[in-house]
């Protein structure tokens, strides 16, 4: 709670319900059908790997079913997500991105 001054009026106002934004995971899904070559491309160019981790991250969604790319604010994992989907989907390939609270 605080108080507000305007005009030398004192108004009370609620405000005190800031804490730390959370953050979230960008997850990759495993399927049967994208090539593993195309996986490792949108890790490369979208997370910033280098082939060995973008490889590694690969092949543990490969043989685990999802894994982590990233961690980032709401605001950067959603237009993660929308651009790696919409990637895949332009290339023909079922590749699923997703978003999970921390
Ligand atoms: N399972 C795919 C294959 O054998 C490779 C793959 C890896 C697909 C990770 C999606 O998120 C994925 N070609």
């Amino acid at each position: 709670h605080e108080r507000d001054y305007e005009h030398g009026i004192a108004v009370e106002s609620a405000k005190p319900k800031l804490g730390k934004p959370p953050m979230f995971q960008v997850v990759l899904i495993n399927d049967d059908y994208t090539p593993m070559d195309f996986v490792v491309e949108v890790l490369r160019s979208f997370f910033a790997m280098n082939q060995e981790q973008a490889v590694q991250v690969m092949l543990h969604v490969h043989t685990r079913g999802k894994g982590v790319c990233g961690v980032f604010s709401r605001e950067v994992a959603e237009t993660k997500v929308t651009q790696v989907n919409e990637y895949s989907r332009t290339h023909q390939h079922p590749l699923m991105c997703t978003m999970e609270k921390l």
